[in-house]
């Protein structure tokens, strides 16, 4: 099975080179912030009607905060097609009928989509989810890691710049559904030397860049205190560079929680992964350090709290909040302000 969706995987990487979209690696926006939805784990079912229950519950509560704090883009953070991915190519129906058909209130029509891979993905054509890029105008997935850069007018005389590092991190760590217990340590990487390109191309876009906020988004997390857990390979490798190099931070989904984890050394780790249902247990939560959780949805032996959720990450000159919504757009959490780069 791992050898099978390897070679997949390969294959599917040389058709994405020929495939990956040419779209623009600065996106402006004529504002004095930017509000962004960070929504993870939404992507329905493979079975007719391919929108799930959850996940429909959740369009609501978009639409209405979207609405409040004119949100300008939404990152979707993977996990995007349950439970394998698209079977086919880029004219899968699955674009249509879990993504444009749900999220089709006229706000959420009218902001653009950044996209990531997740470990369900990953076991259908990553490839035609990037190719699917040039056929709407809302899905924004450049390759299986890319980098944008988002800038806004604080004031007439200054602009200022949001780096996003988008991530594969199911490339970096291996695929959670390889596994018997899809629970247990990720298998490592899905091809070492892809893996390690990755790795150099993640170290020079961080230490290069010179933006306002500068974050990594990728589907799996570092810390998290729910059923997956931390991500070990993330822990090692990603967090120091992300210190080193003054990141904001790293956003992810995968386990099916709403996190917001701080342990005061720069970056923060906030993680979205309700965006179909709610919640796992929490059954890690001794994993991340002491005092660091600052705020965590999640199953404690007492059911689930919530039936899904999203957040939304503000930036504006002096600081980027992250706020945090049930469903019902019901408001559940904001962090404290976490200050632009110095550098
Ligand atoms: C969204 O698409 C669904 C499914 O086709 C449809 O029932 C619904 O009316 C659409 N909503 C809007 C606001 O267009
Ligand atoms: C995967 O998607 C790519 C891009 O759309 C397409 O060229 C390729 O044929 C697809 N592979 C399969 C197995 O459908
Ligand atoms: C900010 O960026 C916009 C779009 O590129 C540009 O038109 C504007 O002149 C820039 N403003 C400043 C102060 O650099
Ligand atoms: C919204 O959802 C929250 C969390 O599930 C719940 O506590 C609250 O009662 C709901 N509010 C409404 C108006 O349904
Ligand atoms: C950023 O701007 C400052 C100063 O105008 C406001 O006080 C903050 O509320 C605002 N923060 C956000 C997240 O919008």
């Amino acid at each position: 099975m791992q050898r099978v969706s390897s070679l997949f995987a390969i294959a599917a990487a040389l058709v994405s080179v020929s495939a990956a979209a040419q779209d623009s690696d600065v996106v402006y926006f004529n504002s004095d912030s930017v509000s962004a939805v960070l929504l993870g784990d939404w992507g329905g079912q493979d079975a007719a009607p391919y929108a799930e229950v959850g996940q429909l519950a959740t369009v609501p509560g978009l639409t209405a905060v979207v609405t409040q704090v004119n949100a300008q883009l939404a990152l979707l953070l993977g996990d995007n097609f349950y439970s394998s991915g698209i079977h086919s190519d880029e004219h899968d129906a699955r674009f249509v009928e879990t993504f444009e058909q749900v999220y089709n209130s006229s706000v959420l029509e009218a902001i653009p989509y950044y996209v990531i891979a997740g470990n369900h993905d990953h076991k259908g054509n990553v490839s035609a989810q990037i190719a699917y890029s040039q056929l709407s105008s809302r899905w924004h997935f450049d390759d299986y890691y890319y980098k944008k850069s988002f800038v806004f007018s604080p004031s007439s005389e200054r602009n200022m710049t949001i780096d996003i590092i988008f991530i594969d991190t199911v490339l970096l760590a291996g695929n959670s559904d390889d596994l018997e217990d899809k629970f247990g340590t990720l298998p490592g990487p899905i091809d070492a030397d892809w893996a390690e390109t990755q790795w150099s191309w993640i170290q020079a876009s961080l230490r290069d860049s010179t933006a306002d906020y500068l974050f990594t988004a990728g589907h799996y997390p570092v810390w998290s205190g729910c059923s997956h857990g931390p991500t070990d390979i993330l822990v090692d490798r990603l967090k120091p560079m992300l210190e080193q190099y003054g990141a904001t931070g790293h956003l992810s989904g995968h386990d099916h929680c709403l996190e917001y984890i701080d342990e005061g050394l720069g970056p923060v780790y906030p993680l979205s992964g309700a965006g179909d249902n709610c919640c796992y247990d929490n059954t890690n939560a001794d994993k991340v350090p002491e005092g660091a959780m600052k705020f965590a949805i999640w199953n404690d032996g007492t059911g689930s709290p919530i039936e899904g959720g999203f957040a939304i990450m503000t930036a504006n000159a002096t600081e980027v909040v992250f706020e945090y919504f049930a469903a019902n757009a019901t408001r559940l959490f904001t962090s404290n302000p976490v200050k632009p780069r110095t550098h």
